[in-house]
């Protein structure tokens, strides 16, 4: 039978993790008063009390303005390092983080001072047992203008990150307003994913879009993929990888597409478990793979393969992966 400690003593590959979605009650409060930024609420009981939402939409609207409270360097810094904490008690081995520049370029914060911060707590990552390196998304809400920018401003620092992913909101936002950003970051040898979100409209087409055009080895979410047979033998034929986020979904879909994700093992597709905004949502990754195994029923082996496919569809080395396999 699967327990909170079997979940938390698992060793997992975290691959959906948005570090913006890590800022917690506690440090959005002591960065607010270091940096003098008023947020509007001055206990951490008011800051959890404006955390309502049930949809993408006024989920995204407290999320953005709380990130004002990062302003330097050592606030990145902290954001990420006060995150890998949490993930050595989780145990988890390798981490690819998710920052968003946008979400700081646009208020005024200069993009070295967001990766700098990150990529320094990554580093120190290695004193925890942890390997951890970052993703670099997009903001599919913004425009292409911004998306081009964004990438030329972040090239330069290619050895910082390891890959490019879309967040944010998918409405009229299909994966293919980017397939210019998409081919040029594969031809500076950086990985592929992106969000394809649940339940959206058209989701069906940008997962195929993401799939077959843009080249992705990973889906966020993407378990709307189910409605496609020829979608689902594609990622099942080339190991493309499927994070799926059961506490996150929860806030817009009762049954947390615990169905979907049975059908996808089933057929064998590489579907992992994480937790994509993990102070917002109501628990980090362990918490995540005991809430769909208790309402699943899953098995302990069911349990253990979603982890290793977490390993197997990782950006780590096949030297690295052996370990975990
Ligand atoms: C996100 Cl839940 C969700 N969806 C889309 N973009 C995001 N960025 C952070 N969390
Ligand atoms: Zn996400």
């Amino acid at each position: 039978e699967v327990t909170p400690a079997f979940t938390q003593g698992l060793p997992k590959a975290e691959l959906h993790l948005h570090i913006e979605g890590t800022l917690e009650p506690e440090l959005k409060l002591k960065l607010a008063k270091r940096n003098h930024v008023d947020i509007g609420q001055s206990s951490i009981e008011d800051v959890r009390a404006t955390y309502q939402y049930d949809d993408l939409a006024s989920f995204l609207a407290v999320y953005y303005p709380a990130m004002n409270v990062l302003q330097h360097e050592q606030d990145f810094y902290d954001l990420a390092f006060d995150y890998l904490k949490r993930a050595a008690k989780n145990h988890i081995r390798h981490v690819e983080i998710f920052f968003d520049p946008q979400a700081h370029t646009s208020r005024g914060i200069a993009f070295e001072t967001v990766i700098n911060g990150l990529y320094r707590a990554t580093v120190d990552a290695r004193a925890l047992n942890i390997d951890a390196t970052l993703i670099m998304c997009f903001l599919r809400d913004f425009s292409k203008e911004s998306a081009r920018k964004t990438l030329e401003e972040a090239l330069p620092y290619k050895d910082k990150f390891v890959g490019i992913g879309l967040d944010s909101d998918e409405h009229n936002n299909p994966p293919l307003k980017f397939a210019r950003q998409y081919e040029d970051a594969a031809a500076a040898g950086l990985h592929l994913t992106a969000h394809c979100d649940i339940d959206q409209k058209d989701s069906i087409e940008h997962i195929r879009q993401a799939l077959e055009i843009m080249g992705v080895e990973r889906l966020d979410h993407g378990t709307n993929i189910v409605e496609d047979p020829d979608l689902v033998d594609f990622v099942a034929n080339h190991n493309i990888g499927m994070t799926s986020c059961p506490l996150s979904n929860a806030f817009v879909s009762p049954e947390m597409k615990g169905k979907e994700v049975l059908e996808l093992l089933a057929k064998d597709v590489k579907v992992s478990i994480h937790s994509d905004d993990p102070a917002y949502f109501g628990g980090y990754i362990s918490d995540n793979y005991y809430a769909i195994a208790d309402k699943f029923n899953l098995t302990k082996d069911q349990v253990v393969r979603l982890a290793k496919n977490s390993f197997e569809t990782s950006w780590i080395s096949d030297e690295a992966k052996a370990l975990y396999l």
